[in-house]
């Protein structure tokens, strides 16, 4: 018979003890949300939800209708349910504390409610990121600065793509796990178990229109993969760029590949253009869950003390001996 989500999360407890009442509670009610958001989405244009909100987010980005609406259900499905402290989002400025009318509980979750939001009104795969942290045992009030946590401190993390089929990556702490959404039954089927990424890959994942504001390192990386099988690596690699992070990541955990989001000369105060505490950190994870690493360039991303919350990152993610190359010729020339 099929898994549920919710008798794998039961099982999971039962067998590893790594998934009390509570964090069952918050994975299943954000596998809820998700399942909303999908709805939304598939809905498109005859849901009026295509189209920008003629807003901005506190990183200047103009948000989209269905960004909006995504955060809304999220805060909205986990605000009262006694499991959260408070949340974090992309689109909101600060936190979000838990409204004093219901109860406050002990984890703290952080999302990108909507990622590639680029790719929402043509149809392409997006998704919802989603990372969570245990609130600190001295906190009382709930603040800012109990969020900052690094990446090896999550409890949980994961995402939900919406592409030609609608699924949940998960993982704990023991391994990554996928849930197809099934739309008759209106449930996540658990339909992969310890999945693992090749060490080696011969695909990359960066957007190369910005490949004049990148650092050398880069530079010289992208420049071996490019030369293919008469170069330095001897063998042809192949490219693809979803530009929706979550799209990118689910084909590297799929079948191997690597994933850059580097510093560039655009923008030299900011590391690089994602996020991380709520993009980076919990894609992270789930790539090391797998087997494979993820670095900034030069430290592992995990080990990255936050400073705020909407803090950006670069980011080389995937298999393991390409991030390993690319990571060791940054620090060749720092
Ligand atoms: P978003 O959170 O505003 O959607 O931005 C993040 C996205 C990632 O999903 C993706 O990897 C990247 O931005 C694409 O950037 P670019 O537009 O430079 O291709
Ligand atoms: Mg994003």
């Amino acid at each position: 018979m099929a898994t549920s989500l919710s008798r794998y999360l039961v099982e999971q407890q039962r067998a590893k003890s790594n998934i009390p009442p509570e964090l069952r509670l918050l994975l299943e009610v954000v596998a809820r949300a998700c399942k909303s958001i999908s709805h939304s989405v598939n809905k498109g244009a005859l849901g009026g939800v295509l189209g920008s909100a003629q807003s901005e987010n506190v990183q200047g980005e103009v948000q989209k209708k269905l960004d909006i609406i995504a955060n809304e259900v999220l805060i909205e499905a986990n605000e009262w349910g006694g499991h959260l402290a408070a949340m974090a989002s992309e689109e909101m400025d600060s936190i979000y504390i838990v409204p004093n009318r219901y109860p406050q509980g002990e984890y703290l979750l952080l999302f990108d409610p909507l990622d590639g939001s680029s790719n929402i009104d043509v149809n392409v795969s997006i998704g919802t990121i989603f990372s969570v942290l245990k609130k600190p045992e001295h906190s009382e009030n709930v603040s800012e600065s109990d969020f900052l946590q690094p990446g090896h401190a999550q409890v949980a993390a994961g995402y939900c793509v919406y592409g030609p089929q609608t699924t949940l990556v998960l993982t704990v702490g023991d391994g990554v796990a996928m849930f197809t959404l099934d739309r008759e039954q209106g449930s996540f089927v658990l339909t992969e178990e310890n999945v693992r990424i090749p060490k080696d890959t011969k695909e990359f994942a960066i957007n190369m229109s910005n490949m004049r504001h990148w650092n050398q390192p880069v530079s010289d990386y992208i420049a071996e993969c490019l030369a293919g099988s008469t170069g330095p690596r001897g063998k042809d690699f192949n490219m693809r760029w979803v530009a929706s992070m979550v799209a990118d990541v689910h084909r590297i955990l799929t079948r191997g590949g690597v994933f850059m989001y580097p510093w560039d000369k655009r923008e030299p105060n900011k590391p690089g253009k994602l996020r991380l505490m709520y993009e980076a950190n919990p894609m992270s994870w789930l790539i090391e869950q797998a087997g494979g690493m993820a670095t900034n360039g030069m430290e592992r991303i995990l080990d990255i003390q936050p400073t705020q919350l909407h803090q950006r990152v670069s980011v080389f993610l995937g298999s393991h001996n390409e991030v390993e190359r690319v990571t060791a010729m940054h620090k060749l020339k720092s």
